[in-house]
């Protein structure tokens, strides 16, 4: 089948997933760039570090202990943004407030830090298959235990990956934060899924990925159970859509096998951003989920964002100002130049090469 996607011309593109457009100037990419230009931090991390908060058996910064681990571990956040012993009682108004445009409401949840393994000095795409399923069972009942609380009604696991994401330690971690009111991004989604599901009793992104599998044009890799796409309406340069081929509303409902396909793709995928630039690619990633608020979302299908902020080279950055802030998104290259460039690096790591 043709493709009529404008390679040249300036266009929006919408994004049904979360009801917003994003503007795309493909020609951008070839103006000057005199800017800010990223500082490569240099990769010669030691596999354990004394000074390192998470390495196993060393003090972190709350004075706590870690425990010889030697796989996983997990911990609450010594400086959560979240606290569960919150009152949940409504305010009274904001004194001086005859509007009622002041809201304030008590938030409650945990945050937790989970170690991804004891080695400081790998990343997601050196881990072994089989460490990064220990992971995926990680997450799985991380999201299943925290879901199962009274008050407990979103868990958001995520990643920030490289300084430049704000990765506090470069030592292998992830986060998750439990809240007990349903953030606006997955809100977002749980309505556009939900009003999809209502309409054509099939999946919102089930769908998606069929027309994808089907066109080719912006998958990245595929594997029996998932398949990462530069989404259509893709907002950062390789941003990416990890979407699991069974319509599944969360990982702990995943099988053993769809377990190591999750694993396998998310060392595939990782392992060519990595060899994008060469260098270890930043990024933040998540999962979404169906919120565990104990409603029925026959509609909700897992997926996993990851959005890195890279866009020409290891040393300079998409930033997000002026008209996005202001305006709406904008990207600099289309969705399938993306993910032709992220098929055409090798699938081996950079640094086993
Ligand atoms: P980030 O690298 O994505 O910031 O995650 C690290 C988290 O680890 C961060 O939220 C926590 C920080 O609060 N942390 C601890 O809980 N204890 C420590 O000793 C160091 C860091
Ligand atoms: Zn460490």
């Amino acid at each position: 089948m043709p493709s009529f996607i404008p390679t040249e011309h300036p266009h929006r593109r919408y994004n049904p997933l979360n009801d917003s457009w994003v503007l795309v100037s493909p020609r951008r990419t070839k103006r000057p760039w005199q800017g800010q230009v990223e500082a490569t931090p240099p990769d010669s991390r030691p596999p354990y570090d004394p000074r390192c908060y998470l390495c196993p058996g060393n003090r972190r910064a709350g004075n706590a202990q870690n425990p010889p681990y030697g796989s996983t571990f997990v911990f609450t956040n010594d400086f959560a943004a979240l606290q569960p012993d919150v009152p949940t009682d409504s305010p009274p108004p904001v004194a001086g407030d005859v509007t009622g445009l002041l809201k304030l409401q008590p938030e409650g949840g945990t945050c937790r830090v989970i170690c991804f393994s004891p080695r400081h000095n790998l990343t997601l795409p050196e881990m072994s298959a089989g460490a990064l399923r220990r992971v995926v069972d990680v997450w799985a009942a991380q999201y299943a235990e925290l879901g199962a609380r009274a008050g407990i009604n979103y868990v958001q696991i995520f990643q920030n990956q490289g300084a430049m994401m704000g990765a506090s330690n470069p030592h292998p971690h992830g986060q998750i934060w439990a809240t007990r009111t349903i953030p606006d991004e997955p809100a977002a989604e749980d309505r556009t899924q939900r009003e999809y599901f209502a309409r054509h009793g099939r999946s919102l992104l089930g769908d998606y990925l069929r027309l994808e599998v089907n066109s080719g044009e912006r998958l990245v890799v595929q594997n029996e159970h998932f398949a990462a796409v530069v989404p259509f309406w893709a907002v950062w340069p390789f941003e990416t859509l990890v979407i699991s081929r069974r319509h599944v509303p969360a990982i702990d409902q995943f099988s053993s096998a769809e377990r190591d396909g999750l694993a396998d793709i998310l060392k595939r995928l990782t392992t060519r951003y990595d060899n994008l630039f060469n260098v270890s690619f930043p990024y933040s990633m998540g999962f979404h989920q169906q919120p565990t608020d104990g409603a029925a979302h026959p509609h909700w299908h897992f997926h996993a964002h990851f959005f890195p902020p890279l866009l020409r080279s290891a040393t300079v950055r998409k930033f997000m100002v002026g008209f996005e802030m202001l305006g709406m998104p904008q990207r600099d290259l289309t969705a399938e130049q993306a993910a032709q460039r992220l098929r055409d690096v090798p699938a081996t790591h950079y640094k086993s090469q």
